[in-house]
């Protein structure tokens, strides 16, 4: 039997209690959260006649999210990061900004701290047995449409088994490996040389992968290289791109695919072009442009600090 006890004045006094509501010291923006939180989660347990077997489940569930390290991925999993993408850009609607290429989230496995070159870099160690050459090239844009020479392009993609370096559970990559940061030229120009990159999956046995398949979902990721775009008096663009032909690339567990982010791979098998390019093999190319956006009232109001794992 479900009995109802949460409009009462006991349990509502609990709630007000139990968040520090009536206590002097601590942080009023966080008691006034807890409350919040907790009072949804209190009710959510009646409402859904939540046993204490299911509860403590879900306890072990938590503990089990950080030992595993993957809070970070269950959120984009759930919508969250996307969520706040969401967020930010009805924050730009709503105050007229211009936002030139779309934002994206991030994701959990940036890393700070990779080798910084200028104008090209060769991004992948020449290690994996699978990989297929990529080239990719474009230039990035001001607010106003022009080049931007110096701007800063911090990249970082999965290997052919959708690994990252610095994640890799097998332990095979170097560090930086397939992550670079491009000073433009003076043409606003950026390229590297580097591996296709494969689409990324949770761990198979780990604890968001748990939880999807609880909702019947599954959590693959397209094939997609990250970007911060940085340049002086523009906001710090925080995006990816997607590789067209992934057949993941509308069905993304992560909810990062926007329109105009969507990126063909050309294929060239020219004996010419691939010589012209530097290569010995058929490889696929990329091109793409970013333009940033302005600052507001002289300030990135957007910019997100989060933990980052520095190498
Ligand atoms: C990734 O590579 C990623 O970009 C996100 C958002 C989640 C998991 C793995
Ligand atoms: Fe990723």
């Amino acid at each position: 039997m479900n009995v109802k006890i949460f409009d009462t004045e006991e349990v509502q006094n609990f709630l007000r209690l139990a968040s520090g509501l009536e206590q002097e010291g601590g942080n009023p923006r966080v008691k006034q959260i807890t409350h919040r939180i907790l009072s949804d989660l209190f009710k959510t347990i009646e409402d859904f006649d939540i046993t204490s077997d299911e509860y403590w489940t879900a306890v072990a569930y938590i503990n089990q999210l950080g030992t595993s390290q993957e809070a970070a991925l269950l959120s984009p999993g759930l919508g969250i990061d996307r969520f706040l993408d969401m967020r930010m850009d009805a924050q730009d609607a709503a105050l007229g900004v211009e936002i030139g290429t779309p934002r994206t989230i991030e994701g959990p496995l940036y890393v700070a701290g990779a080798p910084v070159e200028h104008g090209f870099a060769r991004l992948d160690d020449g290690s994996d047995p699978d990989g297929h050459p990529l080239m990719m090239h474009g230039v990035i844009y001001d607010s106003e449409g022009q080049p931007l020479a110096g701007a800063q392009v911090e990249v970082w993609h999965a290997n052919t088994k959708g690994f990252y370096s610095h994640f890799d559970p097998t332990g095979e990559q170097t560090p930086f490996n397939m992550r670079r940061t491009i000073i433009t030229d003076e043409n606003g120009g950026y390229r590297f040389q580097s591996i296709v990159p494969k689409g990324y999956g949770c761990p198979p046995e780990g604890p968001t992968q748990q939880f999807l398949n609880q909702l019947g979902r599954h959590g693959n990721r397209p094939a997609h290289i990250h970007f911060f775009i940085t340049a002086e008096g523009h906001r710090k663009l925080t995006t990816q791109l997607n590789m067209a032909d992934d057949p993941y690339v509308y069905d993304d567990f992560a909810y990062a695919t926007r329109e105009g982010l969507v990126v063909p791979v050309v294929e060239h098998t020219d004996e010419a072009v691939i010589k012209a390019n530097g290569l010995t093999e058929a490889f696929g190319e990329m091109e793409f442009d970013f333009k940033l956006s302005k600052l507001v009232d002289g300030v990135d109001n957007q910019v997100v600090e989060r933990p980052r794992l520095q190498a």
